[in-house]
This record gives C-alpha cells, sequence and structure tokens, in this order.
C-alpha cells in the first residue's frame, strides 16, 4: 500500500488499531481462565486501551512486502512484553503510579502480588506465543524470539530501566540518558519493526536497516514522550504530568532543554524517513506514521 494520503493514513492506523484490539481480545486466555484473577489482571491491563504502537509498527513493516504469514501473533505477543514492563514499572518498588492508560494500575485495581504475576505471565506468555504460533515456519520463528527475547533482557529494556533507577542516585549525564532512551524504550520499538519485516522472510540486510530505522524511531518516540511529560497536561497524557522530574529520572528536555530536544526529535524523524526511502517496498505507510509520531500529543 503506497499510504501517503493524509486520509488513507488515519484510516489505515486504525485499521491496524482495531486489527491488534480484535488479536489480543481473540488470542489471550479467557478471563475465567484458572487462576481467574490472575488472567482478568492480564486482560485488564492489555484491554485498557493504549496508543498500540508497537502492533501498528509490526503491521506496518510486515506490509511493505509481499507476505504469507500473518502478522497478529507477533502484535499481540508484542504487546504482551509491552504491558508486562509497564505493570512493573508501575509497582510500589518502581515508579508508584496509580495511573495508567487513564484508568487504575493493575496493583491499584488488584493487589501487588497479582500485579506482579499478571506481569511475569505476559512477559513468558509472549515468548511461548510466538514460538507456539509461528513454529512451522521455524526460521521465521526462532528470528522472531530471538529479537523479542534481547530486546527485553538486561542488556536492553531490562537494562534500560536498571540504569534509569541507578540515574536518579547519581549525576545526570547525556551518555546515560542516550543508554536510557536507546534501550529502555528503543529495543521494542526496533524489535517491532524487525520483527515485521522477518514475517516478510526478508533478507538479513533489510532486517539490518530496519534495525536502523528503529534506532531512531526509538529515540524520537522517547525524546517526545520526555517533552510531553514537561509540557502536555494530564487529561491528554491519561497519566500524571511531571512525573519524570518528580522522580528525579534523567530526561532530554532537563539534560539539553526544550529547544534541542525538539530539534533531536527533528534529526532522528528525518533520518528514519530517509532509511524507509532507501528501503523501497511499500513504505507510505510507515513514513506517514515517523511524521504523525513526531506531532503525537498523547
Ligand atoms: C519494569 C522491566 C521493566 C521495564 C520498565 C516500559 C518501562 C520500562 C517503563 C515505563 C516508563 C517509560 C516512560 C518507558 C519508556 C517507554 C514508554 C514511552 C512506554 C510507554 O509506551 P506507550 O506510550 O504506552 O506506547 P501505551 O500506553 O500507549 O501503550
Amino acid at each position: 500500500m503506497q499510504t501517503t494520503d493524509t486520509q488513507d493514513f488515519k484510516t489505515t492506523l486504525k485499521l491496524y488499531q482495531e486489527r491488534t484490539e480484535r488479536a489480543i481480545d481473540e488470542m489471550m486466555p479467557p478471563a475465567d481462565t484458572r487462576p481467574a484473577v490472575l488472567h482478568e489482571a492480564m486482560r485488564y491491563s492489555l484491554q485498557a486501551g493504549g496508543k498500540r504502537i508497537r502492533p501498528v509498527l509490526i503491521q506496518a513493516a510486515h506490509a511493505m512486502f509481499p507476505s504469507r504469514l500473518d502478522p497478529m501473533a507477533a502484535c499481540v505477543a508484542m504487546e504482551c512484553l509491552h504491558t508486562y514492563s509497564l505493570i512493573h514499572d508501575d509497582l510500589p518498588c518502581m515508579d508508584n503510579s496509580d495511573l495508567r492508560r487513564g484508568r487504575a494500575t493493575c496493583h491499584k485495581q488488584f493487589d501487588e502480588e497479582t500485579a506482579l504475576l499478571a506481569g511475569d505471565s505476559l512477559l513468558t506468555w509472549a515468548l511461548w506465543f510466538l514460538a507456539e504460533k509461528y513454529h512451522q515456519v521455524p526460521e521465521v520463528a526462532v528470528g522472531l524470539v530471538r529479537d523479542l527475547g534481547h530486546a527485553s533482557g538486561s542488556e536492553k529494556l531490562i537494562g534500560g530501566q536498571m540504569e534509569d533507577l541507578i540515574g536518579e542516585k547519581q549525576e545526570p549525564t547525556k551518555e546515560r540518558l542516550n543508554f536510557i532512551h536507546r534501550n529502555k524504550t528503543g529495543a521494542l520499538i526496533t524489535a517491532s519493526l524487525t520483527m515485521g519485516i522477518r514475517l516478510c522472510e526478508a533478507p538479513t540486510e533489510t532486517v539490518e536497516t530496519m534495525r536502523e530505522i528503529g534506532h531512531h524511531i526509538g529515540m524520537q518516540f522517547q525524546i517526545v514522550d520526555d517533552i510531553l511529560d514537561a509540557t502536555a497536561d494530564a487529561e491528554t497524557l491519561g497519566k500524571p504530568v511531571g512525573a519524570d522530574v518528580e522522580n528525579g529520572k534523567l530526561t532530554y528536555p532537563a539534560l539539553y532543554g526544550l529547544e534541542a530536544s525538539y530539534e533531536k526529535t527533528r534529526e532522528h524523524t528525518e533520518a528514519a524517513i530517509k532509511a524507509c526511502e532507501a528501503l523501497g517496498g511499500n513504505n507510505g505507510f510507515l513514513i506517514a506514521l515517523v511524521r504523525e509520531m513526531e506531532q503525537r500529543v498523547s
């Protein structure tokens, strides 16, 4: 699909988001699966809304080249992984947040023990589900599990979270801030793109270009997030604002200033688009999405 028209873009975005909602509902264990409270908690957090950016990126990458494989199981696995990280991040021992995606966080709605186990379950379920759903194409299945397993591990998502916590107690540095953003946010965004393109059974060079695009989109996404935390209102954002400063978090506006932060988002946006253009294929939607993400307000 060569989608550059604004209306086409919005329709496709909505389609990808709705497909994700439907796939989550159909593919996750029903809420009354024993132990019911655990499965209710998993669904409660997963189905609380959210922008579904990572599944949208998987579908955008997957749409670039013809494919015989369905990306929706990968979309659900990715959203499970992401939701686990949010549930754990909100716990009292981490950010201690009461509000997420515009409603009570998992540990507020249920309790701390249930939230911890719901997060654990989403993490392990995600990796199992990829192997389960794509095992008939072993090379693809292994690639997907590698991407998601690595992106969520100690050198990437969890490593970024650890450095974020360490950073609260130490002198802020730009090097640490970049490490945190690259890994805490960038890793899952990059994995979304590489997983989407693996589902097209694309050659290694294409996967590597997607990795580069993912780096730029991930940085853009997190810098915009930092800017929104410093400038938006809680109702639009669906979570408390100013929390980063309150929690002593390293952010782009705090270390670089607002103007330089806007400039950085522009640089990453342009670099991502340039690499998308070089890749060719049906890249119209992905390019429009990168532009839209730069302008997002929540
Ligand atoms: C606890 C292992 C572990 C990791 C926590 C995800 C995370 C790491 C922390 C959450 C706080 C934060 C600002 C993370 C950066 C990534 C990010 C911007 C998450 C929010 O993603 P969105 O905006 O959320 O896509 P929705 O609700 O739209 O899905």
